[in-house]
Parts: C-alpha cells; sequence; structure tokens
C-alpha cells in the first residue's frame, strides 16, 4: 500500500474517476507514493478510491498549488483542462505535467496503433482491433472507447496495442513513438474548452510525434502533418488512390475499396452500413498495412464487423419508419455525417438533436439541414441555441424530453421516413452519458405499440 512520505518523489493524481484509478493502481504497483486531488467536492467514486487507497491522502475542492509544486510529477485526467490557473502556474515553475497516455509508453513493450480524430475513432480502433485479432494477434485494444490505457498493461502477451486516444490525452503527450498514428478528420469540437481551431488540431496532432508511419485523410488537410518530410505515411480517401493510397476504383461496374491501383474488394461488400464508414473501413486498412497485417484477414473482417451501438444503429423499423440511435454524433461533423448517410430523398428525414452544445456554432449544420432534414426536434439545454442558428432552414419543434421527441416523431413521420437521433451535441443536461441517452432512446422506440 502507498503512502505519502516523502515529498521528492511524490507525486499529484488530479482526476478521481477511471483514469485517476487506473494511474493509483499502476503507482501502487511502482511503489510511488502519491496524492489524490479532485476540484469537486465529491466525486462519484470517493467511498471506491477510500476503500482501495486508505492510506492516501486526498484532497477536494479548488486545486491547491502548494500541493502541486511538492510534487514530483503530476498526472493529470483528461477532463482536467491544463488551463486550471494551478496547473498553468505547476507548469510554469517547470513541474512535469503529463498524463496516463505518458505514463503507458514509458512502459508498453508491443507496438502501438495510435488513432484519433473529431469522429470515427472508435469505430475504426473497434474495427482495427478486430482485424488484428482475426490474423491471429494478441491485441489490447482501450483508450479513449473506454478502458484506460494503464489497464491495458495488464494483459498478458500482448502483440499490438490499439488506442483511442482523444484531444484532451494528446495535450501532454510528448513523444507517443508509435508503430502507426492517424488523426482521422477535423470538424470542430470541445470548443469549450480551446480558445480556438487552430489549439485543437495541435492537440490532435501530437499524436503524431515520434511515429514510424502515420496515415491521413487526403480529404482534410487538417489531418496532415506541417512538417510530414521523412515520416513514412499512407493515405485514405474516398476518391482515387495516390501513391500509398488506399480509397476507391471503379471497376466492371462496381465501386471498389482499392490500395494505388489495386482493387480489393466491393464497396458492397462492407457490412456496416453509411458512407463514411468506407472512409472508416479505408483508414482501417491504411493502419493494419501499416503494421503488417495480411490483407486478407482484413477484408474478411470488414465482411463481418457490424459497428458499435450508438452510432448510426437500426433500432427498428414501425409502420415503415426506420428508427436510428446514432447518440454518439456528439459534435456537429457526426451529426452532418449520420444525416447525409441516412438521407432518403424523396421520403423524409426526422432528427432529434440537442443538448449540451460545447461552445458549437450551430450555423455550421444548417447547410446540411436545409438540405436534408424535412423535421427537426429540439431537446435539451441548447436548445434554444440551435433553434436560432437553424432558424428557416426547416420546420422545428420542441420537446420537453426524449421519451416526447420520440412520440412527437412518430406522428409526424410517414411510410418511408427514417427519425434519427444525432444530437450534434453532448448528454450530460439530461443523461449520465451518450450511452443512457442512446438506451433511452432505444426503449422509447420499443416501447411505441404498433
Ligand atoms: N475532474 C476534476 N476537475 C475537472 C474535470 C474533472 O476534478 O475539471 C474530475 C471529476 O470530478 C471526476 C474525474 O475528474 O472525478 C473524471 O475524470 P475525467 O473527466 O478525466 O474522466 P475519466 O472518468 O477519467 O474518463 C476519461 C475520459 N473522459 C474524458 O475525457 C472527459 C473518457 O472519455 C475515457 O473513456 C476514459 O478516461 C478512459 O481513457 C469519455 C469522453 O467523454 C468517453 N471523452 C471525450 C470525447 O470522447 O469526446 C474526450
Ligand atoms: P468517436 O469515437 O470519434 O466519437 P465513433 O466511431 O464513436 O467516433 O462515431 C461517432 C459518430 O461520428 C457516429 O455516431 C457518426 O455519427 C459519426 N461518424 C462516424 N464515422 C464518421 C466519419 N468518417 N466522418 C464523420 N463522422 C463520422
Amino acid at each position: 500500500m502507498s503512502t505519502l512520505i516523502a515529498k521528492s518523489s511524490m507525486k499529484a493524481v488530479i482526476g478521481m474517476g477511471v483514469t485517476g484509478l487506473s494511474v493509483a493502481r499502476y503507482l501502487v504497483k511502482k511503489s510511488d507514493p502519491f496524492v489524490l486531488l479532485d476540484t469537486r467536492e465529491a466525486p462519484d467514486n470517493l467511498d471506491q478510491f477510500k476503500r482501495e487507497f486508505p492510506q492516501v491522502a486526498i484532497e477536494l475542492g479548488p486545486l491547491n498549488t502548494e500541493t502541486l509544486l511538492l510534487a514530483e510529477e503530476i498526472i493529470v485526467s483528461p477532463g482536467v483542462a491544463l488551463a486550471e490557473p494551478a496547473l498553468k502556474e505547476a507548469v510554469a515553475r517547470g513541474l512535469s505535467v503529463i498524463g496516463d497516455v505518458d505514463l503507458f509508453t514509458r512502459d508498453a513493450s508491443a507496438p502501438i496503433v495510435a488513432i484519433t480524430g473529431s469522429n470515427a475513432k472508435s469505430t475504426v480502433t473497434a474495427l482495427l482491433g478486430e482485424m488484428a485479432s482475426k490474423a491471429g494477434l494478441v491485441v489490447s485494444v482501450g483508450g479513449n472507447i473506454g478502458r484506460p490505457v494503464l489497464d491495458l498493461l495488464d494483459d498478458e502477451g500482448v502483440q499490438l496495442y490499439v488506442l483511442e486516444l482523444s484531444s484532451f490525452q494528446l495535450e501532454t503527450v510528448q513523444q507517443l513513438n508509435a508503430a502507426a498514428a492517424t488523426v482521422l478528420n477535423i470538424s470542430a469540437d470541445h470548443m469549450d474548452r480551446y480558445p480556438a481551431l487552430p489549439a485543437y488540431v495541435m492537440a490532435k496532432q501530437r499524436i503524431y510525434f515520434g511515429a514510424k508511419s502515420i496515415v491521413v485523410n487526403r480529404e482534410d488537410v487538417l489531418t496532415q502533418p506541417p512538417l510530414g518530410a521523412g515520416i513514412e505515411m499512407s493515405s485514405f480517401g474516398l476518391d482515387k488512390p495516390d501513391r500509398k493510397g488506399f480509397g476507391l476504383l471503379e471497376c466492371d461496374g462496381q465501386e471498389y475499396l482499392a490500395y494505388e491501383f489495386e482493387p480489393l474488394m466491393p464497396v458492397a461488400d462492407i457490412k456496416v452500413p453509411g458512407r463514411h464508414n468506407v472512409a472508416n473501413a479505408l483508414a482501417a486498412m491504411a493502419l493494419g498495412q501499416a503494421v503488417d497485417l495480411p490483407v486478407d484477414s482484413m477484408l474478411e473482417t470488414l465482411k463481418t464487423f457490424a459497428g458499435l451501438p450508438h452510432r448510426c444503429q437500426w433500432v427498428r423499423k414501425l409502420d415503415g419508419v426506420d428508427y436510428y440511435n446514432d447518440s454518439k454524433g456528439t459534435n456537429i461533423g457526426a451529426t452532418q455525417a449520420a444525416i447525409s448517410g441516412l438521407a432518403r430523398k424523396p421520403a423524409a428525414l426526422i432528427l432529434i438533436a440537442g443538448g449540451v452544445g460545447k461552445g458549437a456554432d450551430f450555423t455550421a449544420l444548417k447547410g446540411e439541414v436545409e438540405k436534408n432534414v424535412e423535421t427537426l426536434i429540439l431537446i435539451g439545454r441548447d436548445a434554444p441555441l440551435i433553434e436560432t442558428a437553424l432558424s428557416g432552414s426547416t420546420n422545428i419543434y420542441h420537446a420537453a424530453s426524449l421519451n416526447a421527441a420520440v412520440e412527437q416523431a412518430r406522428g409526424l413521420a410517414r411510410a418511408g421516413d427514417a427519425v434519427l437521433l444525432s444530437p450534434a451535441c453532448a448528454s450530460f443536461d439530461m443523461f449520465a452519458g451518450f450511452e443512457s441517452r442512446g438506451d433511452a432512446f432505444v426503449e422509447a422506440v420499443e416501447a411505441l405499440s404498433c
């Protein structure tokens, strides 16, 4: 058991969520003394931490600069912004402020594939994990997708780590040294944490630091490093592939996934639906190629991978109307992709959106809504903000709850239409997270009587 003994070797762990827990367990294994801090007075997991680390000091409430300045190293959870004044001061005084990913890279002994982007991270991470498994590798998948990276170090015989990393996790990263790394796409997200888009892009691009091979999106210049010379690089995109590129080719009247000039598999054989998932399949193939996965097992995986729940997940057909749960559509870029992927003119698309807008400028959604959404039903805290931004682009209604929105959508939909929950917002005003929001939607849809 670790105790707070020697000031000079003490570490400060900030954030008592799943990351803080994994860091604390890691430090206990290393016999490193530490103190736990959380800026909230009553973090949810407080009792668990007290039980598991009874001799470790816990400080709650506003960060205490004095405690931080005594620490040898400060380990912050991703949800804690480096802009916290006490952290800024610690950095200014030369203290090392790192995250769980930095600790992980010190100990990881298998190659790492690192995946970030504004959208599609979890899908590509899970897909690549399955591709590696199918190829017979012992693969460990984690990071922002849910399992903290330090927990992966407990897995035995790992031959490949596949990590989903958020911009929050990447902010502290100095040298990830990934075998392959990608920024899948960039659209504005978390604008309540960053002063402007460039700061968010710079955080994302830290994923390339020390990478052996990088994969960029040909159609999104913000995924490409400003100084790429000398780095082994491949690309993906929904256009014709170029050198070292994965893309699409027409062949015998059919569209094929292709590498350079070589057609690999008809697009129609990909199981997971939606145009955006074709891009995701190509990205996963490029990453897999960078770590030498056999092409055949990657293609076989694409034929069986059904996608993850809450991502354009088909729920039910009722009275000829399809209901889709895209609760993971938590920013404008994701919702744009879901709308254009599911639009079915001349039938109508009824969109349920709203929640916590994270400082986004919702006028960016106007074009897509005008083009493809016949009715928009708004829920949640930032509904008035979204209504102002989208006014005039479609028919807008309000609902007091997700259940009420589903009822309203049912009343408006005709056979052939689709009802899509893709909120373009975080869920914390009404739900514990995107999963519970999606589960509530599925429940409400399943409860609709025939
Ligand atoms: N806390 C503070 N001060 C703050 C913010 C948080 O003290 O200003 C404390 C909270 O009181 C709580 C703890 O920190 O006790 C929570 O830490 P955290 O917010 O870093 O969350 P974790 O539970 O450690 O989960 C994190 C990721 N959460 C965030 O980045 C917000 C999880 O991603 C990730 O799955 C997990 O680590 C494992 O790596 C979630 C997420 O929402 C799914 N990510 C964002 C996204 O996908 O858009 C980036
Ligand atoms: P992330 O982990 O980055 O949030 P997910 O794989 O969980 O990504 O997908 C989140 C949402 O992003 C999906 O519900 C879908 O609406 C959207 N999405 C999926 N793939 C793409 C893509 N290639 N481009 C844009 N949006 C996408």
